[in-house]
């Protein structure tokens, strides 16, 4: 296994809810570190980037604390590219998904630099692209994959240095089950690979998988960005924009766990937990059972492979 950085970023400042910027802590409290390290990692603890104060204010031409947005991603964005140069696992823990932003484009431009093939998997109750024509509400944290697509402001879309960071056919999402109609259209034209929950309730979770992990090789860099939203809030309700319908515990271990398989994760980000809408820290100890999972523990060495 790789060695593994955490990064934190400690911040709310793309969402409608206040308080993913409790995240960082919750998750580091749930004890991420040591999970990661039992499963065979040497952890490096980065700390958290600093970014400024969420000021609270209204959109402006569609957005929601732009200027604030882009300094936070900055400072994301060179503490991931960093530590992927350093041939290192960058595991960011937000804050919203905003930073997304932030770490996808630095993670594009390593794949870029080393001659790998970028495999993205959006684990997330949302597809998260808005643009500032499309959005009800202005918050970025709807927005990361149509900026990361070259899709926003240019001092947004710009952050990873490569306009647009990322290609539509680069990415998988899953779990999908809340999408706004001007959305709904545009994820359509541009041609984003959706499994949704009607999907994944048709086909099951093994299947889904199967089809978003296929065509991966040798030089494919699988990152996984994981929503904490994308689970059913009945086991995840420490997030701020719950959607009812979601994976349950086992069908999230199946994906976790099909996804250590390929032996192809090369970076991840862990957002938008909410500790203040949690009860007693539940879903920062479900997110680091399921990190577990992804780093590769599993309940038996297999004797029968179905
Ligand atoms: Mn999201």
């Amino acid at each position: 296994m790789r060695p593994a950085s955490i990064i934190g970023a400690p911040t709310d400042i793309g969402a409608g809810t206040r308080g993913a910027s409790m995240g960082p802590e919750a998750l580091c409290v749930a004890g991420l570190v040591e999970a990661v390290a039992r499963y065979g990692c040497d952890v490096k603890d980065c700390g958290n980037v600093a970014g400024p104060a969420n000021p609270g204010l209204p959109a402006v031409d569609g957005f929601r604390h732009l200027r604030e947005v882009v300094q936070w991603n900055r400072a994301l964005n060179a503490a991931v590219y960093a530590e992927l140069v350093d041939g290192r696992l960058p595991i960011m823990i937000g804050g919203d998904h905003c930073l997304a932003i932030g770490s996808i484009s630095a993670v594009a431009r390593h794949c870029r630099e080393q001659g790998k093939t970028l495999r993205i998997l959006w684990l997330d109750a949302h597809a998260d692209f808005n643009t500032a024509a499309l959005t009800p509400t202005g918050n970025i944290h709807g927005m990361p994959v149509s900026t990361l697509c070259g899709y926003g402001p240019r001092e947004l879309v710009e952050i990873g240095g490569c306009v647009p960071a990322i290609r539509p056919d680069q990415i998988r999402q899953i779990g999908i089950r809340s999408v706004d109609e001007g959305e709904k259209r545009f994820l359509r034209e541009v041609g984003i690979e959706v499994f949704d929950m009607r999907y994944i309730d048709e086909v099951g979770m093994r299947r889904t998988l199967e089809l978003a992990l296929a065509g991966m090789d040798e030089s494919t860099h699988l990152h996984v960005s994981f929503d904490v939203d994308f689970l059913d809030p009945e086991i995840a309700p420490g997030v701020g924009t719950t959607v009812r319908g979601g994976p349950t515990y086992r069908e999230a271990q199946l994906c976790m766990e099909m996804v250590a398989d390929t032996g192809r994760l090369g970076s991840l980000d862990i957002v938008e937990l909410n500790p203040a809408l949690d009860h007693r820290n539940m879903t920062a100890e479900l997110a680091v059972d399921l990190v577990e999972s992804l780093f590769g523990k599993s309940t038996l060495l297999r004797m029968y492979q179905p």
